[in-house]
């Protein structure tokens, strides 16, 4: 649907998110505080999610070849022109930002119009915002990490998943969880080591480093779980499974659920292989 390649539109959109990088990380201070605002899953807006939002749309839709952009943050797609779509998860974790804990941007890139299956997508990307700021991106089945060091991305090598798994750390309230899920959680207890920090990006990124699980799953009250498949749970799935990991809803990958709304949510479980087939086969 794009005059130019695919891959090389994601070059510059991997380059365009980057290079905000650096600004959105200088814009949170003054930033966090709730505007008088909710999104469109009816979440309440703090003033850095809003910044970083619009920062995004105004790079995003300028780089050549992107022809829609859509986010977590707004309710309907952004018209660019002929192109790829872009979606984002401008701040995902800005909870963190109150308590100062690290938080991420999410990026997918999807070859056909929203909402869109994970099977469209042509590349994706996390940026880390911890101690030092940091890119996973998956293009074309490989997996990347960069630091990025005043708004550009130098190389750290191909991120794999560790083979011996160590970690584990899943979302929602232990009494919402569902029977199933919390009698897997209990076996994973006595395996591996407990490490939440209430932001995906940063949840998965010890994942990936360390080896092991990360869930948000489905929860009593919200069987559909609280991340959204287009701006989190499909690219951070693709970044996985590019690392040698696996992801699932629960019974298939997360990049094989059907898309039909733009802010759909899904239950999200990411890691190891192993770890997500016997997740999968205790849900199933
Ligand atoms: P947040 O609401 O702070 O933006 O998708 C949003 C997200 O954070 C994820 O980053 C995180 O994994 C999850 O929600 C945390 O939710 P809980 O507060 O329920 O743990």
């Amino acid at each position: 649907m794009t005059e130019r390649a695919p891959a090389a539109v994601v070059d510059d959109v991997l380059d365009a998110v980057a290079a905000a990088a650096p600004e959105i990380r200088d814009g949170l201070p003054g930033r966090r505080r709730h505007i008088d605002d909710t999104n469109p899953s009816g979440e309440t807006v703090l003033a850095a999610d809003d910044f970083a939002d619009d920062l995004l749309e105004r790079r995003l839709t300028a780089v050549d070849g992107v022809g829609a952009y859509a986010s977590e943050e707004r309710e309907s797609v952004v018209d660019a022109g002929d192109g790829v779509s872009v979606t984002c998860d401008p701040l995902d974790g800005s909870s963190n930002l109150k308590s100062n804990n690290p938080m991420g941007t999410v990026v997918g890139v999807y070859d056909a119009a929203l909402p869109a299956s994970g099977r469209d997508l042509v590349g994706a990307a996390y940026v880390l915002f911890g101690p030092v700021t940091t890119m996973g991106a998956a293009v074309d089945g490989e997996a990347t990490e960069y630091l990025v060091d005043d708004g550009v991305r130098d190389s750290l090598g191909a991120l794999t998943i560790p083979d011996d798994p160590t970690v584990y750390g899943f979302g929602g309230r232990v009494p919402e969880w569902p029977g199933d899920f919390a009698a897997y959680a209990d076996a994973v207890e006595s395996e591996l080591k407990l490490r939440y920090g209430g932001a995906m990006v940063a949840d998965v990124a010890q994942v990936l480093t360390y080896g092991g699980v990360f869930a948000y799953p489905a929860l009593r009250s919200a069987p559909d779980g609280k991340l959204r498949l287009l701006f989190e749970g499909a690219p951070m799935g693709y970044i996985v499974e590019a690392a040698g990991g696996r992801s699932s809803d629960g019974t298939r990958s997360l990049l094989d659920v059907d898309a039909d709304d733009l802010h759909q949510r899904v239950p999200v479980h990411l890691g190891n292989a192993d770890l997500v087939t016997r997740l999968q086969s205790r849900l199933d």
